[in-house]
């Protein structure tokens, strides 16, 4: 990261194809791990099902009701222009709340197994998230698949 340590408020990692890293919030930069057999079957898989291509996966693990990740639209410049991100979730059940940028939220309780797609167009009008919740819930694993403009094909 830069040499700095950020915290953020759940675990994080990525996989992905050579030279894709990729940098959020203008802080917080990872460097993709080599995809495993299992991401990238599960990626070749979204892609037969979706149509769209993905060059990296973004992990997050929400350990408890209190990780989390804030309001954001994921419209990160190394995706290219209107991405279009699959997410597959696993483990216990959290809500997932998306908004028009100036609209009021819609809640998703996003189960273990399910993919929710977001289209390209989805991340300029839209922002989503995952609230803190006091809950008690159980640990919850997401996969975002992701387009990437660079790196080694
Ligand atoms: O955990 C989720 O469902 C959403 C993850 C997310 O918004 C992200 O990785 O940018």
């Amino acid at each position: 990261m830069l040499g700095k340590t950020i915290p953020v408020p759940r675990l994080e990692c990525i996989y992905g194809d050579a030279g894709c890293d990729y940098l959020y919030s203008n802080s917080v930069f990872l460097k993709p791990l080599t995809w495993t057999d299992n991401l990238a079957n599960l990626r070749d898989r979204i892609t037969a099902l979706t149509g769209y291509k993905f060059r990296i996966v973004i992990g997050n693990q929400y350990r408890t009701g209190t990780d989390s990740i804030g309001w954001h639209a994921d419209n990160e410049p190394s995706m290219g222009s209107n991405p279009a991100i699959a997410s597959l979730s696993l483990g216990g059940v959290r809500k997932f709340q998306i908004k028009p940028r100036n609209g009021k939220p819609t809640d998703f309780w996003l189960e273990h197994g399910s993919l929710l797609v977001m289209h390209p167009g989805c991340q300029s009008t839209h922002l989503h998230q995952v609230p803190k919740t006091n809950k008690i819930v159980s640990t919850r694993i997401n996969l975002t698949f992701r387009p990437h403009t660079g790196g080694e094909r």
